[in-house]
């Protein structure tokens, strides 16, 4: 089942079939038995049709958070580490990565307020200030108030690579600013865990030709989900839920820059594919 959030309501997708209803979506997705109450509301709801519901979602989605914070996994794969630690060395911060890796507490870090998520069909943007730039694919759960993951979607950790290569102590610098967290399209609440062959793939498109293309699948993930989610709540509540990007595994190599106007697909098996253009953010003068 999926659940899209609209400027007209919720839009709820069980198989073929669409739904649209008016429920708060804070208090719909923290329900104690969600899918229970979503087999529900279909039984329930106004029917529409499959055309019906993609207009409505081409033309009235937001993005999955409402009110949620979003919050970051770093260095879950191995990949992500070895980059870090090329990009940190001259900086004298390359074996942090390797240790936060190794260790038992993983690396969480707070990425962006509801406000500044891009939702999909949104624009992604890269600082101004920032020389070299990435999207990074990630699996993003959807942690309800009672600390259970119940949901996923897809996200995009859009990162500064200079700021945070330039000083591990610049990451919120490189990590959070306007735009720079992009989530959905759908809210997916499956019946049973991804499984591990779940496959990641990132499409970057520049005037037309596609500059990187990869995928990766969810086994290559050193620490399990449940772990990330339950170290994010051993120190703090959240009373709506919170959603937990769940680290990159695909980096574009050292030469590679987002520049304005590229479009990143990112697509997670049965979550759906994200779709975002890249812009600069220019701070208008005062
Ligand atoms: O340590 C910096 C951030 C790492 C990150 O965002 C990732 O691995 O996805
Ligand atoms: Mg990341």
């Amino acid at each position: 089942m999926k659940l899209y959030r609209t400027t007209k309501g919720v839009i709820l997708q069980s198989g073929d079939s669409y739904y649209i209803f008016q429920e708060d979506w804070d208090h719909l997705i923290n329900a104690p038995s969600l899918r229970l109450e979503l087999e529900d509301t279909a039984r329930h709801a106004e029917n529409i049709s499959a055309q019906q519901a993609q207009v409505l979602l081409h033309d009235h989605l937001l993005s999955p958070a409402s009110t949620q914070e979003v919050w970051a996994a770093g260095v879950t794969y191995r990949r992500s580490r070895d980059a870090r630690m090329e990009e940190a060395k001259a900086a004298g911060g390359g074996d942090f990565y390797d240790k936060v890796y190794e260790a038992q507490r993983p690396e969480l870090f707070f990425k962006s307020s509801a406000s500044r998520v891009a939702a999909n069909g949104e624009a992604v943007y890269i600082r101004e200030d920032s020389a070299w730039n990435v999207p990074e694919p990630e699996l993003t759960l959807f942690i309800n108030r009672a600390a259970e993951v119940v949901a996923y979607t897809v996200g995009n950790d859009m990162s500064s690579r200079s700021i945070e290569g330039e000083n591990p102590l610049y990451l919120p610098q490189a990590k959070v600013y306007e735009r720079s967290a992009a989530l959905g399209p759908a809210l997916y609440i499956p019946e049973q865990e991804l499984p591990g062959s779940t496959q990641i793939a990132m499409t970057i498109h520049r005037q037309g030709e596609v500059c990187f293309q990869e995928a990766v699948t969810l086994d290559r993930m050193k620490r399990s989900l449940e772990e990330l989610a339950d170290y994010l709540c051993r120190g703090l509540e959240f009373p709506t839920g919170v959603f937990l990007m769940t680290g990159t595994c695909l980096v574009p190599d050292g030469g590679f820059t987002l520049q304005d106007g590229d479009q990143i697909d990112i697509t997670i098996d049965d979550i759906g594919t994200l779709q975002n253009v890249v812009e600069t953010y220019r701070i208008a003068p005062k």
